[in-house]
């Protein structure tokens, strides 16, 4: 990875860099190439205690981001704990990336399985396990693997057909499905910006690259790009596979099912311990979700839940005292590290500790305290629906009146920033993408096309925990929408404990849904203007206390540019297909009326 994109702590690299102090590391390491089934090798580093006083496990990690600068791991905050207690650690670069041979292919999961020729990120797991326990010394025969992302992926693919010797993993921030709630598409909507760069910094180079911006913030530049199939036109030209996956799969095709966790995950064979973070600002649906699968066939209590107030990756560095603005009290970074992740993988790899450990550790922001739970969600909570009302209100009253609405006009043509501009490339130099999901979301408050309904300043605390869910009833002048939706806690005007919050809107929660797949995922249908429809939209989970003298605040609005593409708000069968002329300004309304009483779903612990 060339040195100007080191700082690019969003993926990889962030923990994988030194810490400080050079005293001589435990730790030698050796960079070889494994051979798999087909011929092609992988380039991966191994880190083997120089004394070691026992045989030990291995701790496998597989990415495509570059492994040849990895230090050793008693360097690395991530994994420090557990290189201090010894095991063997070895990263490898997937297939196509940087040192490795073979051809890189965005999840390759797809091998036929009667088929003993045909290869994968799975058959190059197992591959790696069998050289490792035949040609390193010292080892106890077991391995266990984790990662970051797409080496959450990685661990997670490893994990749905283990090899024997795999014997616990911990995916981490995974994706679980790039159409429904990833890093490329949630609920159908297209994330732009994110599919752009990250299908370019992939593809067009066998190392990472950044896409060339000629501006600093690229709300103009995407602004500029206009219709979808300029990127092929213009930059693309057809050569970047992703790219044109994207365009030929805009539904939810076998493409996008057979790649996802949601059609392969079964009944966990080995202990998972999936990660989370509430505001992962890449894969958050990914963890949650390969949980909430594996727990439907979880008969052993093999499978784990841990969530905690981090963005894509956040547990692996820093302390995780705070995030952005906003304080969690507590080194809960260093907690995980330390409590949760060492412990539980010396006791699944050495047989270390009595392996009591619980469903689901959630950090529960807010209060700013660790819960543990028997269940995820946990039972005692319970649904509460929150009422949009007249005049910006927000309540746990039903609306009464017969009618009621709010409206708003979106236009493509002037969409709302997600994220302060400038809009920095996302892993550009300067990039606030890290902490996007936590600014105060007072920037679009006022804009005319951001509808907000709050509640009264909270007599006591409210707390939420598990899913939330957003029931809207809607209608649109156009044939397509889409619809954002967030969850705010509102600080009081006054905040002495840290002024810097005073007033601050924080998302707690939020998604978007593409209207034009109300009915179906694989079958999109235009939606009738002027038409009331119902649109319920996942929130995910959460776990926060809204305290005492908050506010909750709702706010609804139809762009969130440049990470979602712009709905042209005319139906056409391919939005990457678009005209220029097809994107048009609609009015949106949400109704708030006895019958159709527009409401978020709580979790609500009494
Ligand atoms: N979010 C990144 C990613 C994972 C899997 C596929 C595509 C992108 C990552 O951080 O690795």
């Amino acid at each position: 990875m060339p040195k100007r994109l080191l700082w690019f702590t969003g993926l990889f690299l962030c923990f994988i860099l030194p810490a400080t102090g050079q005293t001589p590391s435990p730790y030698e390491r050796q960079e070889v190439m494994i051979q798999m089934r087909d011929g092609v090798k992988l380039n991966t580093v191994i880190y083997t205690l120089k004394t070691p006083k026992e045989a030990l496990p291995f701790l496998l990690t597989r990415t495509p981001y570059g492994v040849s600068e990895t230090d050793s791991p008693d360097r690395i905050p991530y994994v420090k704990d557990m290189a201090d207690d010894g095991y063997i650690f070895v990263y490898q670069d997937i297939r196509g990336r940087y040192k490795s041979e073979g051809t890189f292919e965005m999840q390759r999961f797809t091998r036929d399985k009667k088929d003993p020729k045909t290869i994968d990120e799975n058959t190059d797991t197992y591959d790696t396990i069998e050289w490792l326990l035949a040609h390193i010394p010292n080892n106890n025969k077991k391995v266990g693997m984790y990662g970051i992302s797409y080496s959450g992926w990685t661990t997670a693919i490893a994990a749905i057909d283990p090899h024997p010797a795999l014997v616990a993993v911990s995916e981490q921030a995974t994706p679980s499905d790039m159409f429904l709630g990833d890093d490329f598409h949630h609920n159908g909507a297209f994330r732009l910006s994110y599919g752009f760069e990250y299908a370019f910094m992939e593809e067009a180079t066998k190392t990472d690259s950044l896409f060339p911006f000629p501006n600093y913030d690229t709300y103009d530049w995407y602004l500029k790009l206009g219709s979808l199939s300029n990127v092929n036109k213009l930059y693309f030209k057809n050569k970047l596979p992703t790219w044109n996956d994207f365009v030929k799969h805009p539904n939810y095709d076998t493409f996008w099912q057979k790649q996802s966790l949601i059609t392969r995950i079964d009944s966990p064979k080995i202990p998972i311990m999936n990660v989370a973070g509430w505001w992962d600002q890449e894969d958050f649906y990914g963890p949650l979700k390969a949980y909430q699968l594996w727990e439907k066939k979880d008969t052993s209590h093999k499978n784990f839940l841990v969530a905690g107030p981090w963005n894509h990756g956040g547990w692996g560095r820093s302390d995780g005292r705070t995030l952005g603005n906003v304080r969690f009290d507590t080194a809960t970074a260093v907690t995980f590290r330390k409590e949760i992740q060492a412990p539980w993988f010396a006791y699944y790899l050495k047989g270390k500790g009595n392996g009591n450990f619980a469903e689901a550790v959630t950090f529960q922001t807010g209060s700013n305290t660790w819960k543990h739970y028997g269940t995820w969600p946990p039972k005692e909570a319970k649904k509460r629906n929150l009422y949009l009302q007249a005049n910006g209100k927000l309540s746990f009253i039903a609306p009464k009146a017969a009618s009621g609405a709010d409206a708003y006009i979106s236009d493509p043509a002037n969409p709302i920033p997600y994220r302060t501009r400038p809009i920095e490339a996302t892993y550009g130099p300067g990039s606030r993408w890290r902490t996007w999901l936590t600014e105060d979301q007072r920037f679009v408050h006022n804009r005319p096309d951001v509808l907000s309904w709050e509640t009264d300043e909270l007599g006591e605390d409210v707390t939420v925990t598990g899913e939330v869910w957003a029931k809207l009833f809607a209608a649109i002048t156009g044939s397509d929408a889409d619809w954002v939706v967030k969850l705010i806690d509102v600080y009081p005007a006054t905040y002495p404990e840290q002024p810097t919050m005073s007033g601050y809107q924080l998302m707690i929660t939020n998604d978007v849904f593409r209207g034009r797949f109300r009915t179906s995922f694989e079958k999109p249908e235009a939606i009738k203007p002027n038409k009331t429809e119902a649109y319920t939209i996942d929130l995910h989970s959460v776990n926060h206390v809204f305290k005492k003298g908050h506010k909750l605040m709702v706010q609804i609005q139809s762009t969130w540019f440049p990470i979602i593409d712009r709905n042209p708000q005319k139906f056409v069968p391919n939005i990457f297909d678009a005209k220029e002329t097809d994107y048009q300004k609609a009015t949106h309304t949400i109704f708030r009326s006895a019958a159709a009483p527009s409401h978020l779903e709580l979790s609500v612990v009494e």
